[in-house]
C-alpha cells in the first residue's frame, strides 16, 4: 500500500491529508477512463492542525486534479487569434526577448507579475527574487492583496510585525470565541469543528458571531450580532467603551506592555451604547451582552477573516479589534488573542517569502534600507538593485494597463477575470494589455481569454514544496503524481526565465529542497525564523510551527508574544484608535441596498476544481442572491424570480433566494461563478476597487446596488413548459 502524507491544497486551515493507493505496483493503481490514477483521500490523524478531520473539499480533491488541464505552452500574437502550440523553448525565448525589450524601452517598472496564495513557498520565493532582485522592480503582488493584506498591516502597526500570535489549540482552551466577519463553518470548517466540539461539551464556553448574515457559523452562536455592513469599528469601540466604564481592563498590562492607551481611551468616550447600537443596527442589550462576555471571559479568542479585511478601512478594523485584546491583556497566553484566519493554503508562506509588492523575504520591507541591503547582499546582486518604493498592487497593475504603463503582465495561479473588483473595467484593461503571460494548471479559465502566452503549470499532487497554515505550521507537500503533458513547476519556470535573462548563479537550483534551503536562511533572526527547517526535517519531524531557529531543539513555538514583548522598537504593542469612515460606497436612494459577497461550503473560488467535482457541484449547482423577505415583499420579488442587480459599474441577474438569514437592506451573492460556469452572474461585475489606504485591500464586501425583478418564477416555469 502506498501512503502519502501531505496538506490539503484548499483553505488556510491546512488539514493534513493521507493519499492512499492500495496498489503495490504502478500497474495495479486504479485508473479512470482517461487512465488517470484514482487516489483515495482521508484525513491524516497525525497532523496536529486537523487531527484526522477533513471537509468535503479536501475529501474530494483528487477527483478534479487531472480534468481539463493545460498541457502545452501556447502562444498567439493578438487576443482575437486562436492559440497555437509551441515548444517551451519558443515560449520562453519569446518572453525573455519581450522582457528585455520592455526593460530597454520603458524601464523595469513596466513589468508586473501577479501571483497567488496557492503557490508553494518555493514558487513565491523564486518569483519575487526574479522580479525584485534581478529585474529590479517591486511589481510583484499576489491575490493575497484581496485577502490578507489588512491583517498584515493591522498586525504590523499594532504589534510591530506580521504573524498570527495564536494556535489552533487555543480553540479548545478559550472561554469565548469572538468570530467577526468570518463564516468559519463554511470557509474554515475544521477550525470551526475543533471549536464546535469543545463548545458543545462545555456549556459555559461562549460563541459570539458578528456577521450581517445568519450563516451556519452564526447558527452555532450563543450571541449573533447581525450588524450593518461596515460598522465593525463602531461595535469594537462600543465594547471598549463598556469595558472601560466597568473598569474591566488590565491596567498593569496596559501600563507595562503598550503605548497610546490614553488617546484610545479618549476616543472611546463618544461610543455610548445608544450611539453604537443605533449605528450597528443592533439592540443595546445585544451590545451589552457581547461586552459582558468579554468582561467575564478570562480567555477570549477573536477569529476574523474577510468581513474585516476586505474593507476600505480594513487596517483600522483589524487594529480596533486588536485594541480590545490589548486593553484586557488577552494576548500571548493560551486560549486567547487576535487570530486572523488565512484564506488560501499558503498565503502565510507568501507573507514570509516577500509575496506582496511592499515586502521582502523574512517579513522585511522594500522601503527599509537595511532590509534591502541585507537581501541584496544575500542574493549577490548590486547594491541599490532592489527599488526602495513599493511596487504596484494588483489594482495598480490594472490602472497601469489602462495608462499603457504596464507593458508586460505575468499572471500565475490566480483567475483575475473573475476575482478582481469592477470586473468590466478589469477585463477592458486586460484586453488592452500588450503582452500577458498566464501560467495555469487548467484550460480554459476565464483569464485564458486575455493571454498571449499560456504556460502549463503542475499543481498540488505533482509538485513538491511547503505551505504554512493559519497557525504558522509548515507542512511538507511531496509531489506524488506525474506531471501532465508538458507542465512544469511554477518555481522552475521562474528560475528558467531568470537563467535565460543572465542570472545563472541566482537561479542555480536543482530541486525545490535547494530553493527552500536558501529561503530559510533569509528568515534567520527575523520574527518568522524558519532557519531550523528543511524539507528533510519537515519530512522526518512532521509539520512544524515557526519560529523554529537553526540550532534550536524546540519543535517549533505554539504562540507568539508569550513574554509580553512585542516586535516594535520599544517592545510595546500600540493602541490604534479609529473613528469609522463608513462604507466607501454607502447605499443611497438610487442604489438602496448594500451588496455583500462571499463563499459557499463546497465551492472553491472560481470553480476550477470544485466545479469539476460531482459532489460539490451538486451541493451548489447555481448562483443566487439572498434577499430578506421584507425587501423582497417591497419589490414584489418571490423565491426563484430572476432579479436584476445593478451597481454603478454593471449589472447581473440571479435567481432570488428569499431568506431571513440576511439582514434587511443587505443582499448577498456568492463570488464563485465566472462566465464559464454561468451567464451574467459574476459578483465582481458589481463590486468597486476602493481600498484601505494602508493595506490597499479593496472593499469586496460592500457596494451599493439596486434590484429589480425581471422574470417571475411563475412565468419562467410556464415558459419552460411551453418550450418543452
Ligand atoms: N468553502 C470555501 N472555503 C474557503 C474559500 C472558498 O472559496 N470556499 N476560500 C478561502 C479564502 S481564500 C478565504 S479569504 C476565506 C474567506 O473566509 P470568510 O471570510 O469566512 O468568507 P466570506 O464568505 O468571504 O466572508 C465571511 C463573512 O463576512 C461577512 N461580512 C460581510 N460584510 C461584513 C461586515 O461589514 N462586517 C462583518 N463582521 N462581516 C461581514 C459575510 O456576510 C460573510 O458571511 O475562505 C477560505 N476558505
Ligand atoms: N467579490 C469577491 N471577490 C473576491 C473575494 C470575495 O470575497 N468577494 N475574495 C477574494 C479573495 S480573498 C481571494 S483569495 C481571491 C481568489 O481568487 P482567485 O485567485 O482568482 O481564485 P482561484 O479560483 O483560487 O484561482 C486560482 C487559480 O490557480 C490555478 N492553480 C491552482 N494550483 C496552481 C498551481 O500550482 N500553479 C498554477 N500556476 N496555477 C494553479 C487554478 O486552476 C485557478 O485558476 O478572490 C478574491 N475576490
Ligand atoms: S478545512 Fe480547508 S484545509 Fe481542511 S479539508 Fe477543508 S478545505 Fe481542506
Ligand atoms: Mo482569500
Amino acid at each position: 500500500m502506498k501512503l502519502i502524507q501531505t496538506l490539503c491544497p484548499f483553505c488556510g486551515v491546512g488539514c493534513g491529508l493521507e493519499i492512499v493507493s492500495t496498489a503495490t505496483t504502478d500497474q495495479e493503481i486504479k485508473r479512470d477512463e482517461q487512465g488517470n490514477p484514482i487516489w483515495k483521500v482521508r484525513g491524516d490523524r497525525q497532523h496536529p492542525s486537523s487531527q484526522g478531520m477533513v471537509c468535503v473539499k479536501g475529501a474530494t480533491v483528487t477527483e478534479s486534479i487531472r480534468r481539463d488541464r493545460l498541457l502545452h505552452p501556447m502562444i498567439r500574437e493578438t487576443l482575437d487569434q486562436p492559440f497555437r502550440q509551441v515548444s517551451w523553448d519558443e515560449a520562453l525565448n519569446l518572453m525573455v526577448e519581450r522582457i528585455q525589450t520592455v526593460q530597454r524601452d520603458y524601464g523595469s517598472d513596466a513589468l508586473s507579475m501577479y501571483g497567488s496564495g496557492q503557490f508553494v513557498t518555493e514558487d513565491y520565493y523564486i518569483a519575487q527574487k526574479l522580479m525584485k532582485g534581478c529585474l529590479g522592480t517591486n511589481n510583484f503582488d499576489a491575490n493575497s492583496r484581496l485577502c490578507m493584506s489588512s491583517a498584515v498591516s493591522g498586525y504590523v502597526q499594532s504589534l510591530g510585525s506580521d504573524g498570527p500570535p495564536c494556535c489552533y489549540e487555543d480553540l479548545e482552551l478559550t472561554d469565548c470565541a469572538f468570530i467577526v466577519g468570518s463564516n468559519t463553518a463554511e470557509c474554515h470548517p475544521i477550525v470551526f469543528n475543533r471549536f464546535a466540539k469543545y463548545h458543545k461539551k462545555n456549556p459555559d464556553v461562549k460563541l459570539i458571531v458578528v456577521d450581517p448574515r445568519y450563516t451556519p457559523t452564526a447558527e452555532a452562536a450563543d450571541l449573533h450580532l447581525p450588524i450593518r455592513p461596515g460598522t465593525d469599528i463602531d461595535l469594537f469601540n462600543g465594547i471598549g467603551y463598556l469595558l472601560l466604564r466597568w473598569g474591566d481592563i488590565d491596567a498593569v498590562f496596559i501600563d507595562e506592555c503598550t503605548r497610546n492607551f490614553q488617546q484610545y481611551a479618549q476616543l472611546l468616550q463618544s461610543y455610548t451604547p445608544e450611539i453604537v447600537a443605533k449605528r450597528c443596527g443592533i439592540t443595546i442589550e445585544a451590545l451589552e451582552t457581547a461586552a459582558r462576555y468579554w468582561q467575564q471571559s478570562k480567555r477570549i479568542l477573536s477569529l476574523w477573516s474577510m468581513g474585516l479585511n476586505q474593507s476600505s478601512e480594513g487596517t483600522a478594523k483589524v487594529r480596533s479589534l486588536i485594541n480590545l485584546h490589548l486593553m484586557t491583556g488577552q494576548i500571548g497566553k493560551a486560549g486567547c488573542g487576535p487570530f486572523s484566519l488565512t484564506g488560501q493554503p499558503n498565503a502565510m508562506g507568501g507573507r514570509e517569502a516577500g509575496g506582496l509588492a511592499h515586502l521582502l523575504p523574512g517579513y522585511r520591507f522594500v522601503n527599509n534600507p537595511q532590509h534591502r541591503a541585507e537581501v541584496e547582499q544575500f542574493w549577490g546582486i548590486p547594491e541599490g538593485r532592489i527599488s526602495p518604493t513599493p511596487g504596484r498592487t494588483v489594482w495598480d497593475m490594472i490602472l497601469g494597463l489602462e495608462q499603457d504603463e504596464v507593458q508586460f503582465l505575468w499572471i500565475a495561479a490566480t483567475n483575475p477575470a473573475v476575482s478582481l473588483p469592477d470586473l468590466e473595467r478589469t477585463k477592458a484593461a486586460l484586453l488592452k494589455s500588450p503582452f500577458t503571460v498566464y501560467q495555469e494548471a487548467y484550460y480554459p479559465t476565464e483569464t485564458s481569454a486575455y493571454a498571449h502566452v499560456l504556460l502549463p503549470a503542475t499543481q498540488w499532487s505533482e509538485k513538491t514544496g511547503v505551505m504554512t497554515n493559519s497557525e504558522r505550521r509548515v507542512t511538507y507537500c511531496p509531489g506524488f503524481d506525474q506531471p501532465l503533458g508538458e507542465a512544469r513547476h511554477d518555481w522552475e519556470i521562474f528560475a528558467e526565465v531568470g537563467r535565460r535573462l543572465g542570472f545563472k548563479e541566482q537561479f542555480a537550483f536543482q530541486t525545490s529542497a535547494d530553493v527552500y534551503a536558501e529561503f530559510v536562511q533569509l528568515t534567520s533572526g527575523r520574527p518568522c525564523d524558519m532557519s531550523g527547517l528543511s524539507h528533510d526535517r519537515l519530512q522526518h519531524q512532521g509539520p512544524t510551527q515557526w519560529p523554529c531557529p537553526a540550532g534550536s531543539t524546540e519543535p517549533g513555538r505554539q504562540r507568539l508574544y508569550t513574554d509580553n514583548h512585542f516586535a516594535t522598537p520599544d517592545r510595546r504593542a500600540i493602541f490604534g484608535g479609529y473613528h469609522s469612515k463608513g462604507l466607501a460606497e454607502p447605499s443611497d436612494p438610487n442604489y438602496p441596498y448594500v451588496l455583500t459577497t462571499g463563499r459557499l461550503y463546497g465551492h472553491w473560488h472560481t470553480l476550477t476544481r470544485t466545479g469539476r467535482t460531482n459532489k460539490t457541484q451538486q451541493m451548489h449547482p447555481d448562483p443566487f442572491i439572498e434577499i430578506h423577505p421584507k425587501d423582497a415583499g417591497n419589490l414584489g420579488i418571490e423565491n426563484g424570480d430572476i432579479v436584476e442587480v445593478r451597481s454603478r459599474r454593471g449589472s447581473c441577474q440571479f435567481p432570488a433566494k428569499v431568506t431571513a438569514f440576511i439582514a434587511p437592506g443587505t443582499v448577498f451573492v456568492p463570488m464563485h461563478w465566472g462566465t464559464l460556469w454561468a451567464s451574467d452572474a459574476e459578483a465582481n461585475t458589481l463590486t468597486h476597487p476602493h481600498a484601505c489606504p494602508d493595506s490597499r485591500q479593496p472593499e469586496l464586501k460592500a457596494c451599493a446596488v439596486q434590484l429589480k425583478s425581471v422574470i417571475s418564477h411563475q412565468l419562467s416555469v410556464i415558459s419552460q413548459e411551453v418550450d418543452s
